[in-house]
């Protein structure tokens, strides 16, 4: 059976390194369809029928920027086995952004916590047994720059992708927002694979401009969702996609307090 990973991060997680790590020299670049973003793909080491597919390193999976929509046409239309989605350690509030999006996908996941190196020496430590209860999934230390972990959470993502055992979405937002995305759910539920109905419903919530590419929806179920969406805005006294972003940034703040301690608090690494 032959497997395809994606390597997912922020700009600058260390993923170039994880990618030359794993795949040696047995690499090949082109562009992606249609755009000029560089397309990195290699074999991993070792493992002839594995493909690790590089994707452009990017903050969010919101419709905006061309790597962006990239990486969402490729998770969501080329569905790979799993992703290993590469943390930058050092920076881990704002590259956990990205997780909260990527563990909504339906495909399994792994994340690598990489530069492990630095915040060990500054005497920081990370819980990562935490992190992976937050997350459901499994959490590896890495250090690519030095060869360590990188094919550890490769194999992690084998067995999963093995397995096919989707990462379940853990993250719930307020009692108000879930109403809604049940409501919404209710009106895609015979369009969309259950995998996938966190994603949708989330995305439509957000009147996320791009959704609209993947399925088609009748004008009365979409004045329905419209309609679920401006209730939810009157409750909150704010915009749907704006509700999204801040509750995500105050799962993750709680969650840092949880599992970061810092040595020294108040200091960051970079
Ligand atoms: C430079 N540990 C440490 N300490 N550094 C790492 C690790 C790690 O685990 N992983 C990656 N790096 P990319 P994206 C650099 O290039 O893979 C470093 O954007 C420098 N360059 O070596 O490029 C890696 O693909 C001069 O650092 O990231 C690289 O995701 C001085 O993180 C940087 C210092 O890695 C980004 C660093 C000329």
């Amino acid at each position: 059976m032959s497997i395809k990973i994606a390597l997912a991060g922020n700009p600058n997680c260390g993923k170039t390194t994880m990618f030359n790590d794993l795949t040696g020299s047995s690499q090949y670049v082109g562009n992606w369809p249609g755009v000029t973003v560089e397309k990195k793909e290699g074999k991993l080491r070792d493992h002839k029928d594995v493909r690790i597919v590089d994707l452009p390193g990017i903050y969010s999976l919101s419709p905006y920027t061309l790597e962006e929509v990239v990486s969402r046409d490729f998770l969501l239309g080329e569905r790979p086995d799993a992703i290993i989605n590469i943390v930058d350690a050092t920076n881990i509030e704002r590259n956990l952004y990205l997780t909260t999006q990527l563990a909504e996908a339906g495909i399994p996941m792994v994340i690598a916590l990489n530069m492990m190196d630095i915040v060990k020496k500054s005497g920081d430590r990370i819980d990562a047994q935490k992190l992976a209860a937050a997350f459901g999934c499994p959490v590896v230390e890495t250090s690519a720059l030095k060869g360590v972990g990188s094919m550890e959470v490769a194999n992690r993502a084998i067995m999963l992708a093995q397995k096919g055992a989707h990462t379940p979405p853990q993250h719930n937002f307020s009692r108000v927002v879930e109403d809604a995305l049940e409501a919404i759910g209710d009106q895609i539920s015979q369009q969309v694979k259950p995998e996938l109905m966190r994603w949708y419903t989330i995305k439509l919530f957000e009147r996320d401009e791009k959704v609209g590419d993947y399925f088609t929806l009748s004008s009365d179920i979409k004045q329905r969702i419209d309609d679920i969406i401006a209730d939810c805005e009157k409750q909150l006294d704010d915009d749907s996609e704006s509700i999204i972003t801040n509750e995500r940034y105050e799962y993750i703040r709680q969650l840092i307090q949880n599992c970061v301690h810092k040595k020294r608090p108040g200091m960051t690494l970079s």
